[in-house]
């Protein structure tokens, strides 16, 4: 096939890796404002090398106009979660989605593949509007966690190494070390309430902190000088203390003040 002909046909696929890169992130970010644990806590992408797709076609015995339809992971996502039953949260999240319909799925965490890779798949049909029209495409999304994906990445980088011929002892240890993970995984998980609570007061802090900073900002255009240093005064004096209850206290109270000075000035 013509380089031409390639870039015509993967172009659909990067914008479909670009789109939904942008979505997963906007989950993940509207979680976070809201002061909330994102169960996705990392999203990456990947449109498959021209390279590994002729390898697959030939691994797999098919021809490369069938490539489209035999080929379900030319465009790849990656979810990377902090838990394992994020992992969960994230497939419902998937399922109810209406932009993207899943095809198959593949539960390589309850039943994990012989070399010991562990990771959730979701193949998706996903629609992107291109200039000849709006195109269906395949979409692969893994869905594991950082434990899981630091496994994947490490023995993925030994397969080019060893292409179909790993050395017993490096296999063995690898299935070892993925023993490993899943304890790791475990023990993350028994503590995993512990975590999420440090993780949303650090979150709360910060959307607070935030948002205090841009109701002081705004009276700078209502209220006098005078009173604005001794409320800024005042918020330096609680952030220091690291009291979140005060803060949440001087937020609503900074909230009534701005909200004075905005019917004042409807007035
Ligand atoms: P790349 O470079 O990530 O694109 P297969 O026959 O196993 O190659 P299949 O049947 O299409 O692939 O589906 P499967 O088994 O669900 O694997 C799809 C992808 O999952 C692989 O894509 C890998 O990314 C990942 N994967 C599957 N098994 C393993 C494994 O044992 N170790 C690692 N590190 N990753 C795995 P590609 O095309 O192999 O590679």
């Amino acid at each position: 096939m013509e380089i031409k002909l390639w870039r015509e046909l993967l172009d659909p696929y990067a914008q479909a890796v670009d789109e939904l890169i942008l979505k997963f992130n906007h989950i993940k970010q509207s979680y976070r404002s809201r002061g909330e644990y994102s169960p996705i806590e990392q999203v990456d992408g990947r449109l498959k090398t021209i390279s590994s797709i002729l390898e697959k076609a030939q691994r797999k015995g098919f021809e490369l106009d069938e490539m489209e339809e035999k080929l379900d992971d030319i465009a790849g996502i990656r979810i990377i979660c902090q838990f394992v039953e994020d992992i969960d949260k994230v497939v419902d999240i998937i399922r109810a989605r209406t932009d993207m319909r899943i095809k198959e799925e593949k539960d390589y965490i309850r039943e994990n593949k012989e070399s010991g890779y562990r990771s959730y798949h979701i193949i998706i049909y996903y629609k992107v509007e291109t200039l000849s029209g709006a195109k269906e495409l395949q979409c692969e999304i893994q869905i594991r966690t950082l434990a899981m994906n630091f496994w994947a990445t490490i023995e993925h980088s030994l397969q080019y190494k060893y292409p179909q011929n790993m050395p017993e002892n490096v296999s063995v240890r690898l299935r070892n070390a993925a023993e490993a993970t899943v304890s790791l995984d475990e023990e993350m998980s028994y503590i995993r309430g512990e975590i999420i609570d440090a993780q949303n007061s650090f979150l709360i802090k910060a959307n607070l902190v935030r948002d205090i900073l841009n109701n002081i900002q705004n009276l700078y255009q209502k209220a006098n000088t005078r009173e604005i240093i001794k409320i800024q005064d005042e918020f330096f004096r609680i952030y220091r203390s690291d009291d979140l209850d005060e803060l949440i206290r001087f937020h609503k109270e900074l909230d009534i003040i701005s909200e004075g000075y905005r019917s004042q000035s409807l007035n």
